[in-house]
């Protein structure tokens, strides 16, 4: 513990429960600037670590400080992601209970490089099964095949992940790391495609044209410059100084080995195709029909297959895209499932009968607000929300079961419940995504258009929901009338419905699947599979999809005990050293933070197990020291009497103390640091 004064004032509490005024948000926000500042990027709020991106290396992720946090407790050492990795596997030993740590904040906030962080500690510190002696390297190794494939440059993050993740790591009866298995959300397919001024496509593309070697290139037919690719060419950014596409390559076909890969070649035969396709250009025929005007993309595509069809120029352009985006999205679930085959529990740990246990990791995509929101940010924030939900539910839930074991009277806590905007998305029938696919499947003319018509018609007066209509003129911000507002907990994002319907819908021209069924490459021919020619039942509409996705991962992280990382971003610039005070204010709001604080502190504003706090502290009573031998509650009242807390300041639960002021804690930290030259004095002489 940061314990002096002077301590205290330059590098600010560790704990923001500790700070004096908990319901400022100023003093908050101050608390992190000086840590900051100090580099110390991480604090609590209770059990919450709350972590900001130092955008630049620091020395504290070694294996020396692995071994500090290993065993100790949350409160005895610096905050760190460390201890939150170490505390969870405690938990998930000595409990028995299955955990998970729940990673959020924004694009660029630092959640994957937390998660890996998290994923380290144990394949580093956890003991090894003879079985599964390379699972470890395995589950470290599956982080850069899934961003190659999965992450691209964007405006916020040179290396964003651009699907959600969510991972469990499962251990055996001793404690060590046995299997793991991956669940993947909603790629950003569109990104094949189309990318805005400035971004990237998924790393993939560049890592193959600038690491592969000459021979692959030649037999690929592709030449090394992106420039020469249409679907690489969108943003203009062909290149990234943060990045080496050329030494990640390596990294990535070393993985690919490491987890036990042997379809390289079809698969890398997949990403040419997809790049072959993006320089597909089509000419326009005497009586309007369309053909292929580059021969050479056709030789190349032969390689998996495809074939011309009657459509006028722009249905020919919209189908060579879906398809491109088919191919890629399938790929990329198809990689995820051979991952977790080689990641998969080995059937005699599973039938073993002693038991696993797992630690849960969520990474997933932060809230996003963009110049232009579509279909997919809609997705992404809806997530958020929903994450938002949980978060509130579990940790009320878990201060309040802890106030009722202990014995301690609960003081109601006035919070945001942002359910009424979730209800709003996702309700049957009246819900946005409801309607959005009763628009799709609506037989006749129906548009983006007619799509918020009928928002309006149904969400109009809804306390979250804003068009340009039903705003007359009261908004802040001027609305076009293509667009719908939603007011999100985390703030207004204004969502664009061009293309709505079609990304719903996601249909991929039936004579395509077939074309793509029959591929030579096995992997295509896995993706498209026959059955989903034939069978006529449309398939679940995208959003709809994903909400299902949603609701079974809520339900497995409910069943688990949680913990949770909330990661900010301090500068829109990417950079070391500065602390942007509106951006950072921004985030702790829609984090939820300053409430979490005050839920936290509802009452009390330190709590620790009696023998903890005994520990600590007996050297300043002469009853407790140096050893106390009685009922614990007994020794921990002897000690506050003694130390003068008053009976306001405190109440003694079942197995803790529950400190009301931070003023009282920081007075006896205080006389402990008066007093640490006697104790050592002490100790020297033999006591
Ligand atoms: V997104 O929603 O996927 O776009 P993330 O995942 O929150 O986003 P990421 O972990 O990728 O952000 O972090 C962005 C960049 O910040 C990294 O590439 C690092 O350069 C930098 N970063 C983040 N955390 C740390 C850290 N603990 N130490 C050093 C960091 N650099
Ligand atoms: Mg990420």
């Amino acid at each position: 513990m940061e314990s002096s004064l002077t301590a205290r004032d330059r590098v600010g509490v560790q704990d923001f429960v500790l700070l004096e005024n908990y319901n400022s948000e100023a003093a908050f926000i101050e608390n992190l600037r000086r840590r900051f500042g100090e580099n110390l990027i991480y604090t609590y709020i209770g059990s919450v670590l709350v972590s900001v991106n130092p955008y630049k290396e620091l020395e504290i992720y070694s294996k020396q400080q692995m071994e500090r946090y290993r065993g100790v407790s949350f409160y005895e050492i610096s905050p760190h992601i460390y201890a939150v990795s170490d505390n969870t596997y405690r938990a998930m030993r000595t409990e028995r209970k299955d955990q998970c740590i729940l990673i959020s904040g924004e694009s660029g906030a630092g959640k994957t490089e937390a998660s890996k962080k998290i994923l380290l500690y144990y394949a580093v510190t956890c003991p090894t099964n003879d079985h599964m002696a390379t699972l470890g390297d395995r589950l470290l190794q599956s982080n850069p095949v899934l961003e190659a494939f999965g992450n691209a440059k964007t405006l916020r993050n040179d290396n964003s992940s651009r699907f959600g993740k969510y991972m469990d790591v499962q251990f055996d009866f001793r404690g060590a790391p046995v299997g793991g298995h991956i669940l993947n959300y909603l790629l950003e397919k569109s990104r094949v495609v189309h990318q805005n001024h400035g971004e990237r496509n998924f790393h993939i593309f560049y890592q193959l044209l600038d690491g592969g070697d000459n021979d692959l290139l030649t037999t690929l037919d592709l030449e090394r410059k992106p420039q020469n690719y249409h679907y690489l060419v969108k943003g203009n950014c062909p290149r990234l100084s943060s990045v080496s596409d050329k030494n990640n390559w390596k990294v990535v076909m070393k993985a690919l080995s490491v987890i036990g890969f042997t379809e390289e070649e079809k698969l890398l035969n997949i990403i040419a195709s997809v790049l072959h396709l993006g320089n597909t250009q089509f000419g326009e025929g005497e009586e309007g029909e369309t053909y292929i005007t580059t021969e050479t993309q056709i030789t190349n595509l032969a390689k998996v297959r495809t074939m011309i069809s009657p459509l006028d120029f722009e249905q020919a352009v919209s189908a060579r895209d879906a398809l491109a985006k088919a191919v890629y999205g399938r790929t990329f679930t198809w990689l995820v499932e051979k991952i977790n085959q080689s990641l998969a529990l080995k059937d005699e740990i599973y039938h073993s009968g002693k038991g696993c246990s797992v630690i849960g990791l969520l990474d997933i995509y932060g809230f996003e607000v963009l110049q232009h929101n579509s279909f997919e940010q809609f997705c992404i924030n809806y997530c958020n929300e929903k994450l938002q939900q949980l978060f509130i539910e579990l940790t009320l839930r878990s201060e309040q079961e802890e106030y009722e074991t202990e014995g301690i009277a609960w003081e109601t806590v006035q919070y945001f419940d942002n359910k009424i905007i979730c209800d709003l998305i996702e309700e049957k029938h009246k819900g946005i995504i409801s309607i959005l696919d009763e628009e799709c499947l609506r037989p006749g003319e129906t548009c983006d258009v007619s799509f918020l018509e009928k928002l309006e018609d149904t969400l109009g007066g809804h306390p979250h929901f804003v068009t340009h209509k039903l705003a007359n003129g009261k908004t802040r911000r001027v609305m076009s009338r293509e667009e719908f507002r939603l007011l999100h907990y985390a703030g207004e994002v204004n969502y664009n419905i061009n293309g709505f319907l079609d990304k719903n819908n996601d249909l991929l021209n039936r004579n395509l699947k077939e074309v793509m069924c029959q591929s030579d490459n096995q992997i295509l021919s896995h993706c498209f599979r026959r059955e989903e020619v034939i069978d006529q039942k449309r398939p679940e509409m995208a959003a709809t999809q994903f909400k299902n996705s949603l609701t079974k991962l809520m339900e497995i992280l409910m069943s688990k005990e949680p913990s949770y990382v909330r990661c900010i971003k301090p500068n829109d610039a990417k950079q070391p050293g500065r602390f942007d005070e509106v951006l950072v204010r921004h985030q702790v709001k829609y984090l939820g933070l300053m409430e979490n604080l005050r839920v936290r502190r509802a009452g009390f504003a330190y709590r620790r197990r009696f023998e903890a706090f005994l520990q600590r502290y007996k050297p300043l009573c002469p009853e407790t020291w140096p050893n106390w031998h009685g009922r614990l509650a007994d020794g921990v009242s002897a000690l506050v009497n003694h130390l003068g807390y008053k009976a306001e300041e405190y109440k003694l639960g079942r197995s803790k103390i529950f400190i009301r002021f931070p003023k009282t804690l920081f007075t006896t930290e205080d006389a402990l640091e008066a007093k640490k030259p006697d104790i050592v004095i002490v100790i020297q002489s033999g006591w």
